[in-house]
């Protein structure tokens, strides 16, 4: 059966209303498969919603990932609610399947799940202008303290050691060691860079072991196509892709955002000289972040921001070098050497934040 043919059959198995009137494939995120389903109601009103078929290579436990989406979202419908936020717009709200359940599963063992379809959004995978990425991190802060009072503990760690970037490291050497596609031969220098900063690898989980920065309930997936911006009034309304939230760190989360973000080319550009980290971008999301944060990072959180963002794209380079060495089985690649792009341009960015570095100290000195 194609995929075409499932989607038929799945939604089928949603409490869905009227007739189908389109399908479409988004092909934004390098996880899961999205897909846009469109309905005409009764009234000829039109109603859209998201279909994702979530990755199992990646998410082993769906039941336990699905609780965790419903029962964040559910708090933050509550906090939304409180602020006279709209529910319906401000954060996911997932779709039942006909027998009430968060997700449906077929019987080939694929895993579906449906959203509403927040319209009249954007999403950017470059910043095309500096107030929007401003906008992005005042929400991506906001979010932060809207889950500030979730009970972490009932939380299940959808990927185990996630952000940890010794762990990361660990499994680049492996992968090295193993060598499963005889690739390591062809990136000798990436390898290199990557353990001349060997030591930085630690310092996050220093930190994070010594209780000198809190655990926190976090994103941990913070780059700008996770985020839905609104077209007209441009603020970025609603965070999306909560499949990583879990118990972590607000550096990572500033990081991720300022490795995708504030980098002047897309995340796969195989022309470097196109390639830095845009202290413009980097100042716009400190201000935002720091003020959507309402005050709650400690003077250490804040210190260390510019060491979060280099080492999340320091971890993400590492992460992506790996794949490549693997045989390109976890991010979504639609090209030869897809990852090793996406390797290269982290790996970039990391040094141009080193030559940059006393400038993103100055900056989050700025705004603390
Ligand atoms: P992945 O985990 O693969 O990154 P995402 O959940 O981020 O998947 O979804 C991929 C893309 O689909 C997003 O970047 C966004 O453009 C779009 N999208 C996802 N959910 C919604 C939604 N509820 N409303 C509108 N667009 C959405
Ligand atoms: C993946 O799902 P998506 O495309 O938003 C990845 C992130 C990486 C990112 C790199 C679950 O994010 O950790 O930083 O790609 N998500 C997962 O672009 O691994
Ligand atoms: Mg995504």
């Amino acid at each position: 059966m194609d995929i075409k043919e499932k989607v038929e059959l799945v939604i089928k198995q949603f409490d869905l209303q009227g007739e189908i009137i389109g399908k479409s494939t988004l092909e934004k995120g390098h996880i899961n498969d999205t897909f846009c389903i469109e309905y005409r109601l009764d009234n000829n009103i039109i109603k859209r919603y998201i279909l994702q078929r979530i990755n199992t290579n990646i998410f082993k436990n769906v039941d336990e990932l699905m609780e965790n989406v419903f029962n964040v979202t559910s708090h933050l419908k509550k906090k939304i609610l409180e602020n006279s936020g709209d529910v319906e717009r401000e954060t996911l709200s997932i779709i039942k399947t006909r027998d009430g359940k968060n997700y449906y599963k077929s019987d080939e063992g694929d895993y579906w799940r449906v959203y509403n379809f927040v319209e009249d959004t954007i999403t950017y995978d470059l910043v095309e202008n500096v107030q929007d990425f401003y906008e992005s991190a005042v929400a991506f802060g906001n979010f932060q303290m809207l889950l500030s009072d979730f009970p972490a503990n009932t939380l299940y760690e959808t990927i185990p050691n996630f952000h940890n970037t010794v762990d990361r490291l660990d499994k680049l050497k492996e992968a090295i060691k193993n060598d499963v596609v005889g690739r390591v031969k062809d990136v000798k220098d990436e390898i290199d860079f990557v353990l001349d900063r060997e030591k930085d690898c630690h310092i996050i989980c220093d930190l994070l072991n010594k209780n000198e920065i809190p655990l926190r309930v976090t994103h941990n997936d913070t780059k700008l196509n996770n985020i839905l911006i609104d077209t007209k009034t441009k603020k970025a309304i609603c965070v999306i892709d909560l499949d990583t939230v879990m118990p972590g760190t607000v550096l990572n989360d500033f990081g991720d955002s300022i490795r995708f973000g504030a980098s002047t080319a897309l995340e796969d550009e195989k022309d470097l000289s196109k390639v830095e980290c845009s202290m413009e971008l980097f100042e716009a999301y400190t201000k935002g972040f720091i003020e959507g944060t309402k005050g709650k990072l400690t003077d250490k959180e804040k210190e260390m921001l510019p060491m979060g963002s280099k080492l999340m794209t320091l971890e993400c380079g590492i992460r992506f070098l790996t794949d490549y060495l693997q045989g390109d089985t976890y991010f979504k690649i639609s090209r030869e050497g897809h990852n090793l792009d996406r390797a290269r341009t982290q790996f970039k960015l990391v040094l141009d934040m080193e030559n940059k570095w006393q400038q993103m100290i100055d900056i989050t000195k700025k705004y603390s």
